[in-house]
């Protein structure tokens, strides 16, 4: 049975996804829900993802989700080239880099954060982006500072990319869509550019996915 995600284009989970399977060269379909226009409440993929959020990973018509859990599970079946470190100080590192990203940075400016901030609070577009802007900016300053204290040789946890370069790559993704400039982070802008040198980072950049050009091509 193909390999399923259900991803969307802008999705920064799904990004991390999508070079996760990248690197390990396993071919899959994606499934795009819609999230800005609210597609993660319809019925069919509320059954499919009880948090209503993407991305949801299929494979052996087994369901996971948190893209996080996703990578682990794609390292635990199919090992090589391998996304966690095997020494136990390295493999926590290695998750603790991954989750200033995932757990601290970016779930401040998903969709349903920004529409709360506007329905409960009247935040306008610019307050909203504004907000969107800071915490992606603490997310690059925190990783700069771990960068600095430890760098990377020459991903970060070594010769090879794991879930921290994966997570950092994809709060650099945030910083291009958002148009931050990252002059203030100069390790983090060396270790993107090393990530986005190769094709599994560059090739899951939203900007290079089909949604992103149909809505360009609108604009
Ligand atoms: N921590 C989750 C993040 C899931 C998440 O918030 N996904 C966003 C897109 S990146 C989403 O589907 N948001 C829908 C919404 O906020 O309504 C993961 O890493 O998979």
């Amino acid at each position: 049975m193909p390999i399923q995600l259900y991803g969307f284009w802008r999705s920064n989970a799904a990004f991390r996804v999508r070079v996760a399977l990248a690197l390990k060269k396993l071919p899959f379909e994606e499934i795009e829900i819609d999230i800005l226009s609210g597609r993660q409440f319809d019925t069919a993929y509320a059954e499919v993802n009880a948090e209503h959020v993407v991305p949801t990973f299929v494979h052996d018509g087994h369901r996971i989700f948190q893209s996080l859990a996703i990578m682990e599970y794609l390292d635990d079946i199919w090992p090589e080239p391998r996304l966690l470190p095997a020494d136990a100080k390295e493999r926590a590192y290695a998750r603790s880099l991954a989750l200033v990203s995932v757990a601290d940075s970016h779930p401040f400016i998903v969709p349903r954060v920004r529409k709360h901030l506007g329905a409960a609070f009247g935040a306008d577009a610019a307050a909203i982006e504004s907000w969107c802007k800071h915490w992606v900016d603490e997310g690059l300053a925190t990783y700069e500072r771990l960068l600095t204290r430890r760098p990377p040789a020459p991903f970060a946890l070594g010769p090879a990319p794991t879930i921290a370069d994966i997570c950092i790559a994809g709060q650099i993704v945030m910083a291009n869509l958002f148009e931050l400039d990252l002059a203030a982070f100069p390790a983090v802008a060396a270790l993107g550019k090393r990530c986005f040198e190769l094709s599994a980072f560059a090739d899951a950049h939203p900007i290079q996915q089909a949604g992103y050009k149909t809505e360009n091509g609108h604009h």
